[in-house]
């Protein structure tokens, strides 16, 4: 056990056009709101926040085929990638707060610019690997996978706004945690590309202790690459985080969901972090939004070495009588 000094940089994206939902851009403020700053200080962080990302308005955004909304995704991706990149620069683990999960199309993005061979940990009821072509809602928060691995360059047709986009992870750089609503075409995809993952089957057989094993095990199997973790909020069980837009049942437990976070910390290659898919709109009472934004911060500060068993700084002096 370490006791680390963590120095973390926060960035906002307030976008939700990745989805049709309403309310998944009031996501940064209100974590915020809910004292994260506050509370990575109080632990021992460093914490720079740069605020929030602005956005273009995109006219005429019209479909190109099935997919939705491709240059207003393409152009604030475009944007996070560069905030996220800056804040790598300044010598930050990176948090991005979402937004919907298009959003990992410019954070894994940045964040690859700025540290080469990441690995990515993806935890998520979904796999959000459809390619534009397979993707049965035309939503590219169910894709953001498709355009950053390598091995499915061939298959990504050209979208306005996204010619910026170079893959950047490997298909066995990935490992998927918690999945339980994947597409046929998906699971097509990570079959073929042999992508490693554990869905809730894999979690209720092995354990959340032996599945983190595992992964950093594989994760680790060569070198000691830097982790990207992008954590989607609804691979939580709704009951403790229900105000999110896709809400599947039987998900992660509060007790799995943060110990995923504690197990990554004590790696110490977390060099980058996304938080999304918290909408507010979708919670039907204030109880059921706090415990998801609560839960989101929860999860944030497992990343920055808070334990359940308690922590003290390194240089605590017992007052003297
Ligand atoms: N796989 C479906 C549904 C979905 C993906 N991510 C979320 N929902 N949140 C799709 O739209 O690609
Ligand atoms: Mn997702
Ligand atoms: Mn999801």
């Amino acid at each position: 056990k370490r006791s680390h000094h963590h120095s973390v940089g926060i960035i906002g994206a307030p976008f939700s056009k990745g989805q049709p939902r309403d309310g998944v851009e009031k996501g940064p403020d209100l974590i915020r709101s809910a004292g994260l700053v506050e509370k990575l200080r109080a632990q021992g962080c460093a914490v720079k926040d740069y605020g929030n990302v602005t956005f273009e308005e995109v006219a005429n955004d019209e479909p190109i085929g099935n997919v939705k909304r491709p240059r207003a995704v393409g152009s604030a991706n475009q944007r996070l990638s560069a905030a996220v990149h800056a804040v790598k620069n300044d010598g930050h683990t990176c948090v991005m707060l979402g937004g919907d999960h298009s959003l990992a199309i410019g954070s894994i993005q940045g964040h690859a610019a700025a540290k080469k061979d990441l690995c990515v940990v993806w935890v998520d009821a979904h796999a959000d690997i459809n390619t534009p072509l397979t993707s049965p809602t035309g939503n590219i928060h169910g894709q953001p996978m498709s355009y950053l691995i390598h091995e499915l360059h061939s298959k990504i047709p050209v979208l306005p706004n996204f010619s910026w986009i170079k893959p950047c992870v490997s298909a066995k750089d990935i490992v998927y945690i918690g999945l339980r609503d994947v597409d046929p075409e998906e699971h097509h995809i990570l079959t073929l590309l042999g992508v490693k993952g554990y869905s809730m089957t894999e979690v209720d057989r092995l354990g959340i202790s032996k599945v983190m094993e595992e992964t950093c095990d594989y994760i680790f199997s060569k070198v000691k690459k830097p982790i990207h973790l992008s954590y989607d909020i609804d691979a939580l069980d709704p009951s403790i985080s229900p105000a999110t837009g896709t809400p599947v049942v039987g998900g992660l437990t509060y007790r799995e969901g943060v110990y995923i976070t504690e197990h990554i910390c004590q790696t110490g290659m977390l060099s980058a972090v996304d938080m999304v898919e918290v909408n507010p709109k979708r919670g039907k009472t204030e109880e059921e939004i706090s415990s998801t934004v609560n839960t989101a911060v929860d999860l944030i500060r497992g990343c920055f070495g808070k334990l359940r068993e308690g922590n003290h700084p390194a240089d605590y002096k017992m007052p003297l009588p």
